[in-house]
C-alpha cells in the first residue's frame, strides 16, 4: 500500500497525541500551565497552544542513536536541518523541519557514548548491546499503533540504581536516557504569538513564576541566541518515582516544558503583528542556547525539585 504526504501527516499526528499523552501524565505542568493561561485569559481552550518544537534525547551506539530514531520523522516527511555540537556535554544534535507549518520542529540529540570513560561507555554497551539491529528497521511506519509502542516500549532491560548512578555522575544526559529512553523530552510552547503582555520569553516568564513554576537559571533564566533574535526559558525537570531493576525506588529528572520567543528577520521587522508567520521570523536552533537548555534534567536545577 502507497501513503500520500497528507496520509503521512495524518498519521505523524497520531504518533505525536500518543507522545504528548504520556508526557502529559508524567510532567504535571504541562496541564498546570495550560490551566493557568486559561485562568488568565491568555487563551481560551488548551488546544490553542502552539507546539515550537518537542525534542528526544538518544544513546550514539550502533543501531540506535540519531540516523535510526530520524527514520521514524524523515518518513512523515520532515527534514534535517542544521547540525549542533556540545563538546563539553559530549552530545550532537540536528533539527527538522516539519512537513506543514503547524506541526512542531523536532530536535534530536545524541550522546558521544565512546567519548566517555571506558566505564562510563561499557556500562551502556551492557544495556544497548541488547539492540542487535536497528529496531525502527523493523517497524511498518504507516502503522502509527506501532510506532507509539515502539517510542514508550523498553529498548533495553530496566537499569539498576547503581549504574543509573554511576553514570549520573559522568553524564547526567546518558543516565536520564538509560532510564528515559524516548519518552518525549520536552514539548514548547510557542510565547510570541500570545496576546501582548504575555508575548515576550521575559512576561512569560513573569506570568510562570507569579504562578511559582521553577525554571532553568543555567547561564541565566533567559537564553538569547548571538543574533537577540531567539530567546528561550524552560521549567526544571519534574521528579518521577521510578523502578529499578530489583524492584528499588527512586526518584529522578523526568521531562521538563520548554518556552520559545522567535522575533521577526530585519527584512520582516516593518510587518504588522498580524502579518507574521513563520517564515517571517528566525528559524532553527542555537547551540549556546540549546547547552544550557539541556541542563533541566541536571540536579544543579532538579535539586529546586525536592524540598
Ligand atoms: C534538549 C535541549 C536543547 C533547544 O531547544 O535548544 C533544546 C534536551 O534537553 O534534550 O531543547
Ligand atoms: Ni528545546
Amino acid at each position: 500500500m502507497t501513503t500520500t504526504t497528507t496520509d503521512r501527516i495524518r498519521i505523524f499526528e497520531q504518533v505525536l497525541d500518543g507522545l504528548m499523552r504520556r508526557y502529559r501524565e508524567r510532567v504535571p505542568d504541562v496541564s498546570a500551565i495550560a490551566q493557568a493561561m486559561v485562568r488568565e485569559g491568555i487563551i481560551t481552550s488548551p488546544d490553542q497552544i502552539e507546539n515550537d518544537h518537542i525534542a528526544f534525547r538518544t544513546m550514539g551506539v550502533p543501531h540506535l542513536g540519531i540516523r535510526s530514531l530520524e527514520k521514524i520523522f524523515l518518513h512523515y516527511g520532515y527534514e534535517r536541518r542544521d547540525r549542533y555540537h556540545f563538546p563539553a556535554k559530549k552530545l550532537d544534535a540536528f533539527w527538522y523541519h516539519p512537513p506543514r507549518p503547524d506541526l512542531p520542529r523536532i530536535f534530536i540529540s545524541e550522546l558521544r557514548v565512546n567519548d566517555l570513560s571506558p566505564e562510563a561507555a561499557a556500562i551502556i554497551h551492557s544495556y544497548t548491546d541488547e539492540v542487535t539491529s536497528d529496531p525502527v528497521d523493523a517497524l511498518d511506519l504507516d502503522d502509527a499503533a506501532q510506532v507509539d509502542e515502539f517510542l514508550h516500549r523498553p529498548l533495553w532491560r530496566l537499569p539498576t540504581w547503581a549504574d543509573y548512578q554511576r553514570l549520573a555522575a559522568e553524564s547526567e544526559y546518558a543516565a536520564w536516557v538509560i532510564y528515559n529512553r524516548y519518552y518525549l523530552n520536552h514539548f514548547t510552547i510557542t510565547v510570541h504569538n500570545l496576546p501582548t503582555g504575555y508575548n515576550t520569553i521575559a512576561d512569560f516568564n513573569a506570568f510562570l513564576e507569579r504562578h511559582g513554576f521553577k525554571l532553568n537559571d543555567a547561564g541565566g533564566k533567559i537564553k538569547v541566541s548571538p543574533d537577540g533574535k531567539l530567546l528561550q526559558s524552560s521549567t526544571v525537570a519534574e521528579m518521577i518515582w521510578a523502578e529499578f531493576a530489583g524492584g528499588e525506588r527512586h526518584q529522578i529528572a523526568g521531562s521538563y516544558v520548554e518556552f520559545a520567543e522567535r522575533r521577526p528577520l530585519d527584512e520582516f521587522a516593518h510587518l504588522p503583528p498580524h502579518e507574521l508567520r513563520r517564515e517571517h521570523r528566525r528559524e532553527g536552533f542555537e547551540a549556546g542556547n540549546a547547552d544550557k537548555i539541556f541542563e533541566s534534567t541536571y540536579s544543579t536545577q532538579t535539586v529546586k525539585r525536592t524540598h
